[in-house]
């Protein structure tokens, strides 16, 4: 079973992601364990203080070193060897090839979401990974951390059902975004399903969706 673990300041926005149809059947089947660290039980002093002012001067507030490594060695206290990645605009892009490699793997990951305007950047000694799913500022790493695990959780053999599903997987190479895909009726408000979907040529159509798919960037 595959560990995820997940270090924020805001453990209860993910209940509604993890708790979802698939996030659920993959907890389910035990093909992933998830395990929420708050990182304000780490904090400092009686008011659990986790942010400070940085060195130097400038605006807003940065996660301290101390309650981070304490709630990283958390996570590596209950699995040893899971990876740290640090979710930043700094990172890597994230990508389908990324989601498919570390599906595959059989690495467990502790997911590191920051708040205010970073970390201490002493952080890094224990960072594995940093990856961004894109290049642009959030107010926290919780949405780009959530994006990650359901693109990876739902590449674990077994976790995706359904045949339509499966189908789009294997045309896929992990860079291919799928075709246009029609359901029932025909005709809707006079809008038609292309008549080659209909055709019954099953080369004719691979052919037709090859032709009608997005490339990745
Ligand atoms: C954007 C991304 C991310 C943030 C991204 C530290 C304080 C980072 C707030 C956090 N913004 N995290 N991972 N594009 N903001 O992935």
């Amino acid at each position: 079973m595959r560990k995820i673990q997940v270090i924020t300041l805001f453990p209860e926005m993910f209940e509604g992601v993890l708790n979802s149809s698939m996030m659920w059947k993959a907890q389910d089947q035990k093909a992933v364990e998830f395990r929420m660290i708050n990182l304000r039980d780490f904090g400092l002093g009686l008011r659990k203080r986790v942010d400070d002012t940085p060195y130097g001067g400038g605006d807003g507030m940065l996660l301290m070193a101390e309650p981070l490594f304490a709630a990283i060695n958390d996570g590596k206290k209950f699995d040893p060897t899971a990876k740290v990645v640090l979710m930043t605009p700094r990172g890597m892009r994230w990508k389908q090839s990324l989601a498919q490699t570390w599906s595959d793997s059989n690495d467990d990951y502790i997911f590191v979401c920051g708040r205010y305007e970073g970390y201490d950047e002493r952080i890094m000694t224990l960072v594995d990974e940093q990856v961004s799913v894109g290049d642009y500022v959030l107010t926290g790493g919780e949405l780009p951390a959530m994006t990650i695990i359901d693109s990876i959780v739902r590449l674990i053999p077994g976790v995706l059902g359904g045949e339509n599903s499966a189908a789009i997987e294997s045309f896929s190479d992990g860079e291919t975004l799928e075709y246009p895909q029609y359901t029932r009726p025909e005709v809707f408000n006079g809008l038609e399903v292309p008549k080659v979907l209909l055709s019954g040529n099953h080369g004719e159509i691979a052919k037709w969706r090859a032709e009608n798919s997005l490339k990745a960037e």
